[in-house]
């Protein structure tokens, strides 16, 4: 099997150059398969380093997705379950943490050179925050796109701790004319001419003083196919700042112009960001924040729950960093709805938990939705919003159970 022999040859690569800091001796041992809500949607379960059994989208590069029952054990997504996400193929295998350089130049005053011990001095910060592929549940969309055809998998909550990217910019000295900070991480493309995963944010917004280099997720060293030894948490943004394996910031004085920004993760210059199903924007602008979002994770589609009898029903929403108000439930199919509980509120980025108890009634089929608020009265739409590239679903989700007697 075609990716079965291209993960091997990366497992090799990895235990050849086995030294320093390496991602290890690497199993390939498939763990059976699930099989997602949409065409084509059986997929092999697979346990990468540092991971659990995850949902294999692609091997080369990595791409896995979290189960989505993981999201009801807890609002933190613990390390070996988060999703990874990888657009080339030749990844780092071997990092020596001692040599490992941050080099932050371009338009400063003075260029840096930082290790991993100079930076870890500096004033260290937490965010709790959800990191999320703009792709998230793209196999959803209706017609179908182009792309990883990912259920709601793709994203995942963690505490995060480093340096603000605003601290390490200020000890370099923004020079003038200044305008994005253009970000790099150890990865790159196997061909020459496949275009380097590099990313830009403007100086503003670089600058904002939320926007961490974290060493740590969730109190241990990311896990090394998070970013080991540096990434980006761009609080509220989707995961495509992120940048892992960080180790470069270059300071310019244009609106950069790599393929990642200029051609990939755009989104319609509409409100809402969508376009009629099926249609071409007419222009389009770099993808940025998440839209507001909620899910129901206490039950899946085709549960059954028995008449008469109190469950609770449990779930996850969070938006941009707005902070949410409100998460309303609906057991009947969207013409009655209820305000749910929140539960502990770890930070405005966070995943927030929400409950509400349900007595099931006559016996048949349920639908329960749910949708968020937030402080700018942004909520969820009860019809799917569309885009050619499948970004930024956050439709109210429908969740069909069975009342049994
Ligand atoms: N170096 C590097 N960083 C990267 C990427 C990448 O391909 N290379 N992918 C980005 C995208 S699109 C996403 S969604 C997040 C995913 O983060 P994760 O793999 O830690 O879940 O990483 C981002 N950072
Ligand atoms: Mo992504």
């Amino acid at each position: 099997m075609k990716s079965q022999l291209s993960r091997r040859r990366f497992l090799q690569s990895s235990v050849m150059a086995a030294a320093a800091a390496s991602v290890g001796r690497l199993e390939a041992a498939e763990e059976g398969t699930v099989e997602l809500p949409f065409a084509n949607g059986r997929r092999h379960l697979v346990a990468y380093p540092g991971k659990r059994p995850l949902i294999v989208l692609t091997s080369r590069p990595p791409q896995l997705e979290t189960p989505f029952a993981v999201y009801n054990e807890g609002i933190i997504t613990p390390n070996d379950a988060f999703f990874v996400r990888y657009h080339l193929s030749a990844l780092p295998t071997r990092i020596d943490p001692a040599a490992f350089r941050l080099e932050v130049k371009g338009l400063v005053k003075t260029s840096l050179s930082l290790s991993l011990e100079e930076l870890k001095k500096m004033e260290t910060v937490e965010v709790t925050a959800v990191n999320q592929c703009s792709g998230n549940s793209r196999g959803f969309f209706n017609p179908r796109v182009n792309g990883g055809q990912l259920a709601n998998g793709a994203m995942g909550n963690a505490v995060w701790r480093g340096v603000r990217v605003k601290d390490v910019l200020g000890r370099a000295g923004i020079a003038a004319g200044a305008k994005q900070v253009v970000c790099n991480g150890l990865d790159s493309g196997v061909l020459p001419a496949t275009p380097d995963f590099i990313k830009a944010l403007d100086v503003d917004h670089a600058l904002d003083g939320e926007i961490l280099i974290a060493w740590s997720m969730n109190g241990e060293d990311l896990p090394w196919l998070n970013g080991y030894p540096l990434r980006l948490v761009v609080p509220g943004y989707f995961g495509t700042y992120w940048i892992k394996h960080l180790n470069e910031l270059n300071v310019v004085d244009e609106t950069f112009g790599g393929f990642w920004m200029a051609a990939g993760y755009r989104v319609p210059d509409t409100p809402g960001g969508c376009v009629e199903p099926g249609t071409t924007p007419a222009k389009t602008v770099p993808i940025s924040r998440f839209k507001i979002r909620s899910f129901l994770t206490s039950l899946t589609d085709g549960a059954a729950v028995r008449s008469g009898q109190s469950v609770t029903l449990r779930g996850i929403a969070f938006d941009s960093g707005a902070g949410l108000t409100e998460v309303q439930v609906s057991t009947d199919g969207g013409h009655s709805w209820q305000g749910a509980a929140l539960g502990r509120d770890p930070g405005r980025y966070s995943f927030r938990e929400w409950t509400l108890p349900w007595t099931p009634g006559k016996t048949g089929e349920a639908r329960i939705l749910c949708r968020a608020f937030n402080r700018i009265g942004e909520t969820q739409p009860l019809e799917p919003l569309w885009n050619p590239a499948g970004y930024a679903r956050n439709v109210v989700e429908n969740t069909k159970v069975m009342i049994t007697a």
